[in-house]
């Protein structure tokens, strides 16, 4: 039964609404979900959130005749919230794996975004907006920043004008909002969009470098689930006992992590590989109440591949990512099953499709599947040695040598693969990754900084966003990563655990340096 205190959500199953789910609640409202094409005419007001693809999007809602209520509630200025898809699906068409019919109650094609201008594809992360109109959703978002996550956008034109509230720039404008009566619809995720957040001082103009914390979780020898953190990858104590290294609980310090300013928060279930992860339910657990309370995108990784259970009982990739994404997460990051896929592109030169990081980017988009790569620096005396990419060292190798090339390893960094980093970038990305998260074996837990070298190496050449991570020890890290490469992202775990260094502070300096944050 609807009550003043209902929000009808239309979850038409194409994507990941959890994060939504936990915001309407978090508000103290109720949520009915929409079941028939009646229920979006009846509802009070309607939230259609947008995640996956345009296309099984609308293949869904014109097969079960929700299209049509939908334009009817729109049309009849009913309240309305569309996010993400849910603002792109009022348009006339999408160019998504298209042209594809939309609504068409706004004139206007949402079309991709061309990374040929250096804007990397997704565009993932904080940015601010151009408000044109007075709305109340946005008066909120004024001289802030907001969460982004899309490669599709819709642009201002003459005959959409008078639907548009706000716009933003990524490399060319793009409308962020739209407002007429009672509906509105955002490009951003105001789910995602964090808490109360200082206003910008000054101008927020583009998009802002993302500061990432990352919890590397695994059970300890008495069975608990510990953030643990290691030193190039060696997450036990130096000690008799050699017992793994406990940094604290993984709920409260996401939720701690939240509350210091974190841009998202990293989960990586270290001891995936070995273990089947849908057998590891804390690991669910944890990102069931983290998310409850947390409202900054979370990503999740370990284990992320095809799984034969002791019963013989076959578990997709997929399956898993998807119960991961029920769970919680925004994004999965798969490490040990992205190499193998590479591997095998590169040797064949064939897409197959069946490979974990292809299945669950086709469903979910790739703005959903992050691939982490765990490299170990190899020196070369000559860079003909290899038939990898290498780069001119910064800091020459323990014998004098000038060049090195990063070779992928997988299971945590116990195995080294023949491929390298710059390759595995390349073709992940040919693969659908949708952002890198680029580790760094030889500079883990050492505080010194983080790769250049790797960082510029990978940065380059790929398209697709680069989250720098490995040995930050120092605010000035993370500004020598942001001014020395293109990262879009930088990722610590050690100075945030140890509270070396305040998430804050770290803003604050790279503020100071002239590079743009969310405050
Ligand atoms: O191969 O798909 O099961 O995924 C396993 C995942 O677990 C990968 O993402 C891999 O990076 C991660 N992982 C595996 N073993 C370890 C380990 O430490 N023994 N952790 C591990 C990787 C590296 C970073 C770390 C940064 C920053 N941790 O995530 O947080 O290096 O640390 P710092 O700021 O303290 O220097 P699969």
């Amino acid at each position: 039964v609807a009550t003043d205190s209902t929000v009808t959500l239309l979850d038409y199953g194409a994507g990941n609404v959890q994060s939504i789910r936990n915001a309407i609640r978090y508000l103290g409202l109720d949520i009915k979900d929409v079941q028939t094409p009646e229920d979006i005419l009846n509802a009070k007001r309607l939230i259609v959130p947008g995640v996956g693809a345009f296309a099984a999007m609308m293949d869904v809602l014109n097969k079960n005749g929700m299209a049509e209520a939908l334009r009817a509630y729109v049309e009849n200025d009913r309240p309305f919230l569309g996010i993400c898809l849910g603002l792109q699906l009022l348009f006339e068409s999408s160019e998504e794996n298209g042209p594809v019919k939309g609504l068409g109650l706004i004139p206007g094609v949402v079309g991709r975004f061309d990374s040929s201008g250096g804007c990397r594809v997704p565009h993932i992360g904080w940015n601010a907006l151009q408000i044109k109109n007075d709305s109340v959703i946005l008066d909120e978002t004024a001289n802030r920043h907001v969460y982004f996550v899309h490669s599709y956008r819709a642009v201002p034109s003459e005959e959409n004008e008078e639907w548009i509230s706000s716009t933003c720039n990524y490399g060319i404008d793009f409308i962020s909002s739209i407002r007429r009566g009672n509906v509105h619809a955002v490009q951003f995720h105001p789910e995602k969009s964090g808490g109360k957040q200082k206003s910008f001082e000054g101008k927020a103009t583009k998009l802002a470098k993302r500061v990432i914390a990352c919890l590397d979780v695994r059970t300890n020898d008495n069975g608990d689930l510990v953030v643990t953190k290691g030193d190039q990858y060696d997450v036990r104590e130096q000690t008799k006992e050699n017992e793994v290294r406990n940094l604290g609980k993984p709920v409260e310090l996401a939720g701690q992590y939240y509350l210091d300013g974190a841009d998202e928060v990293s989960f990586l279930n270290i001891t995936g590989f070995r273990d089947f992860p849908l057998g590891d339910l804390p690991m669910l657990q944890i990102l069931k109440y983290t998310s409850e309370n947390v409202f900054v995108p979370l990503t999740v990784g370990g284990g992320i591949r095809d799984f034969t259970d002791a019963n013989g009982r076959y578990y997709s990739s997929l399956e898993v990512a998807s119960e991961y994404f029920r769970s919680g997460a925004d994004k999965i990051s798969i490490g040990s099953d992205a190499v193998y896929a590479a591997e095998e592109y590169i040797k064949t030169g064939v897409k197959t499709g069946k490979s974990s990081l292809e299945q669950i980017s086709r469903v979910y988009g790739n703005q959903a599947v992050v691939v982490s790569i765990d490299p170990r620096r190899q020196y070369l005396t000559s860079p003909y040695e290899v038939g990898f990419k290498s780069v001119k060292v910064t800091n020459l190798g323990p014998n004098g040598e000038e060049y090195a090339w990063y070779q992928c390893t997988v299971n945590g960094g116990r195995e080294g693969r023949p491929i390298g980093a710059y390759e595995l970038a390349k073709a992940v990305e040919e693969l659908g990754a949708g952002e890198i998260l680029l580790n760094c074996i030889d500079c883990d837990g050492q505080g010194k900084g983080f790769d250049i070298d790797l960082i510029k190496l990978i940065s380059d050449a790929v398209s697709i966003p680069v989250i720098a991570s490995s040995g930050a020890g120092k605010a000035k890290h993370f500004s020598e990563v942001f001014s020395q490469t293109n990262a879009s992202a930088a990722l610590a775990a050690g100075i945030f655990h140890r509270k070396e260094v305040p998430i804050q502070s770290v803003k604050d300096h790279l503020l100071k340096e002239g590079i743009e944050v969310r405050m």
